[in-house]
């Protein structure tokens, strides 16, 4: 534990390793009672480094071990080296030498979830970021590559299988019945990438014919309960490898490529070089047990840890500094990747609404970072909605500068130009340029400075010169540490509809014939003015369409226009957005209103013609009906007061609900799915307006939308209607059905942990079933398990972050339940205790009834003893400034 303030590391710090290490040979011993692990370095001094140092400094981890060390074959002497628990110092090395490290763990105890840890009887790896010094002491940063040749042995019976990077080379029999396989990994990676697994596992095979005519054996390991639960991944995999050539050139290259699934596991899946871990929540899926949402979310992690095989292990990170590098552009891959094999519109919807959710509260919060950021404390709190998904707009942007055939040049120039290097945000900008010749100085601000643009869009029409003027105003809001910034390059992409909702050739110049009806206008000042010419009339503007840059968009809509947009706008983005827009301007209307004020009869009017319409994008559709989330509303808000919120759009709900009850009885019965199951875009719309036509109804405890949700629990032959049923019931006034019901899903999977974290959340999320007395019943449930990351997060984070009203309750009684788990998790697992905090940190932000009990709970989080680092950091800077 802590026992001095955390350090800040700063990327202007940074220098190149004094010692490189070419190769590594790992020997696991695994027992029951822990691991010994022998590693063997071998070392030589950097050339490209200037330092005359002769001392050399090893990772390590207090946690683990030294049980001795030898260079060049002779035990070190104790005054040789410094033991200082998280760092070994050795203090004189010659310039290439071999450093034999035999290490103690017990990875029984490991309840981080870092380094090598046990998790259902089986051992398993987590390395990234900084993991792998807690398995032995080694220079632990990503510019130190090497080649890995790793034995593993253990008892054959328990842990039949072995596996580790690379490919097998040797295996054989063991005294004691005990056995070993060594694996050998001809790539050389940085030590994050390494990979370990024992267990008595049931193996999966497929095979993918690549491109240039090899045959790659495909693998999937996982506990024999889960055999029938593969498929859908390993399809996934191969999909992804397929696209992947044909997309971006990108050949897999080792001979094997291996998926594990893990239970216990802190985040969703690790690309560890050709074995890929997954958490058995994001690789497991059957159509009785994952729903349509989980089987899209399995087909795009599965795809973003196999593209990293290029896009973050063959071409690496310089330092963590850069991690967008990887994650940004990995993210872009797996978007462009999802967007390909389902509806682009529904896709860009989905990243939209989360970033302007989370990433947008995030960016003006007191955790607001650069995707490039400048200083850290501790890695592990940077891997954010900025560095994944700002990340991934960033590059999307550049992609849409570029246009697709430039874009793929410079990614072909970045991975011929950086194969095996560990590079930066920079190398990568620069390929960009180098490939299209395109000037990006003033696009590396992206990177830089942290907060999200602001623009403001005014118009006016000249109706004698028929010119209508654009301008648009840029600002980009102060962050912690930054004030002042610069205007950044903002590709933004427009379109005008006439009246009748004929889209308008954009003509920049008088006299231009031929003009495009969709153009990108590139903002690079702070205010830019753009005249369109040749127009008869005002137009109504389409502004950002496909949401063409991660910024805010203010404009004075009038809920006339945005109708107009819903109905009209050929941008399928843009049509979604108007509706929030509208949705949104009814909902914060009525925030704080205690009468009857009536909901704006345009809104029902819109809605009724969505749910009629079946000459629509019925995927589009599906998501236009979703109203704006509470968590959106909050973040729209200034000061909000959560249980207001919430009142106005339980209001609006409930209104639309009775005034459209026949049109939704009639989109349930259209929208039944013959067949068998499938996950395609039609399909899972169809469902998707089922079951929100079910939650309507049942919002508003309609007799026959209860019968329809009891039947279709009983009829489902898949997880989605069966828990669309289950929602449904447990958000309604029905509480003995909802009881009865709850029950049975429950007793029919207890024994399948993926199910029953569902279960878990569809309670934990729920205003009406959710209490905290409730709450604490779930955590006090024998499937609930402190050790699991997933259960932790089904329960505690799901309340926290989706049951708004409960946890912002006005006694402040979710902000010190969340204190006291946070306070428990801290010693266990810092890692998941310092991503539960993350609904506190936006104190300030809300009303001082709600903000001032926040603060008090983040300060009994501050001073428990012994607070990890990782605490630490997201609470010292969320309770720091002004
Ligand atoms: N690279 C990993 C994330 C590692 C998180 C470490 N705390 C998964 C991914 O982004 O693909
Ligand atoms: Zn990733």
């Amino acid at each position: 534990m802590r026992t001095s303030q955390p350090q800040t590391i700063y990327l202007k710090d940074y220098r190149v390793p004094v010692f490189l290490v070419d190769h590594v040979d790992l020997r696991f011993e695994l027992f029951d009672d822990g691991a010994r692990v022998h590693s063997v370095l071998s070392m030589r001094r950097n050339p490209g480094s200037d330092s005359a140092d002769k001392s050399l400094e090893l990772n390590g981890d207090p946690l683990t071990t030294l049980e001795s060390l030898s260079l060049d074959g002779s035990e070190l002497a104790k005054d040789a080296f410094e033991d200082r628990a998280d760092k070994l110092v050795i203090h004189e090395v010659p310039d290439s030498f071999e450093l034999d490290v035999v290490t103690w763990l017990e990875p029984q105890n490991n309840t981080r979830l870092e380094g090598l840890y046990q998790s259902s009887g089986m051992f398993c790896t987590q390395c990234e970021a900084e993991g792998f010094r807690c398995i032995t002491y080694f220079p632990d940063r990503p510019d130190v590559m090497a080649r890995f040749r790793t034995r593993i042995e253990a008892d054959k019976a328990s842990f039949p299988i072995l596996l580790s990077n690379g490919n097998d080379v040797e295996k054989g029999d063991l005294d004691g019945g005990r056995h070993f396989v060594t694996w050998e990994d001809p790539f050389p990676k940085p030590c994050y990438l390494f990979a370990l697994v024992a267990g008595n596992l049931v193996e999966k095979r497929d095979s993918f014919h690549t491109m240039s005519g090899r045959d790659i054996d495909l693998r999937m390991y996982v506990e024999p309960r889960n055999a029938e639960k593969c498929e859908h991944a390993m399809d996934s995999l191969k999909r992804a490898m397929r696209w992947d050539e044909e997309v971006y050139g990108r050949e897999y290259d080792l001979d094997i490529f291996m998926i594990v699934a893990v239970d216990d596991f802190n985040m969703g899946a690790m690309e560890n070089k050709g074995l890929n871990i997954f958490n058995s929540s994001c690789v497991l899926a059957s159509q009785e047990t994952a729903t349509d949402q989980a089987f899209q979310r399995i087909e795009s992690i599965v795809a973003h840890e196999y593209f990293h095989n290029w896009s973050g292990n063959r071409v690496t990170c310089r330092d963590w500094f850069q991690l967008s590098l990887k994650e940004g552009f990995t993210v872009f891959r797996d978007s462009q990747f999802s967007a390909d094999m389902g509806s682009p519109t529904v896709k860009r919807i989905e990243d939209a609404a989360m970033l302007r959710t989370a990433q947008f509260a995030e960016d003006s919060g007191p955790m607001a970072h650069p995707v490039r950021p400048e200083s850290y404390m501790e890695i592990t709190n940077f891997y954010t909605l900025t560095i994944y998904e700002k990340g991934c707009e960033v590059v999307g942007m550049i992609h849409t500068l570029l246009g697709p055939d430039m874009f793929r040049k410079g990614s072909d120039l970045y991975f011929e130009r950086h194969d095996g290097q560990a590079v930066t945000t920079d190398d990568f900008v620069r390929a960009m340029e180098d490939a299209s010749g395109r000037d990006l100085s003033q696009f590396r601000l992206w990177y830089e400075q942290a907060g999200t643009p602001e623009l403001t869009v005014q118009d006016e029409y000249d109706r004698a010169a028929g010119i209508y003027r654009l301008t648009i105003d840029q600002t980009i809001p102060e962050t912690p540490g930054q004030t002042n910034k610069k205007p950044q390059h903002i590709p933004f992409a427009i379109g005008l509809l006439g009246t009748g909702g004929e889209s308008l050739p954009l003509k920049l110049g008088a006299g231009e014939t031929e003009a495009p009806t969709d153009r990108v206008l590139e903002l690079t000042e702070a205010s830019h003015t753009f005249e369109f010419h040749d127009l008869s009339e005002r137009p109504v503007p389409s502004l950002l369409r496909n949401f063409s840059a991660p910024v805010r968009v203010y404009y004075p809509w009038t809920r006339d226009q945005l109708m107009f947009l819903m109905s009209h706008d050929p941008d399928g983005f843009n049509r979604w957005d108007a509706g929030q827009r509208l949705a949104v301007d009814v909902i914060s209307g009525l925030v704080g209103e205690t009468g009857s004020e009536a909901v704006d009869s345009g809104l029902t009017e819109a809605y009724r013609g969505l749910l009629a319409d079946e000459s629509l994008d019925q995927a589009l559709v599906a998501k236009m009906l979703q109203l704006p989330s509470e968590a959106y509303l909050i973040e729209l808000a200034d000061s909000p007061n959560v249980p207001d919120i919430h009142r106005a759009r339980e209001k609006v709900l409930g209104h639309l609900a009775t005034a459209l009850r026949d049109d939704l009885l009639a989109c349930y019965q259209r929208n039944t799915v013959e067949g068998s199951y499938e996950v395609t875009p039609d399909a899972v719309a169809r469902r998707s307006l089922r079951n929100t036509a079910l939650a309507w109804l049942l919002h508003m405890d309609d007799e026959e939308g209860r019968t329809l949700a009891e039947s279709q629990f009983e009829k489902a032959d898949n997880m989605t209607d069966r828990m669309g049923a289950l929602r449904a019931l447990v958000n309604s006034g029905y509480e003995q059905e909802c009881e009865r019901t709850l029950n049975a899903f429950y007793e029919q999977w207890k024994d399948d942990p993926q199910v029953v974290e569902q279960w878990f959340a569809v309670q934990a999320g729920s205003s009406r079933r959710g209490s905290l007395p409730e709450i604490r019943q779930l955590m006090a449930h024998p499937a609930f398990d402190w050790k699991n990351p997933n259960k932790i997060r089904s329960v505690i984070g799901v309340f926290a972050g989706q049951n708004l009203p409960a946890f912002h309750a006005e006694d402040g009684s979710g902000y010190r339940f969340l204190e006291e788990q946070v306070r428990r998790l801290d010693d266990s697992n810092p890692q998941i205790a310092a991503r539960l905090v993350s609904p506190l940190t936006r104190w300030r932000k809300f009303a001082p009834v709600h903000g001032e009990q926040m603060k008090a709970a983040l300060e009994a989080i501050r001073d428990k003893p012994g607070l990890s680092r990782d605490v630490y950091e997201v609470v010292h800077k969320s309770l720091a400034g002004k």
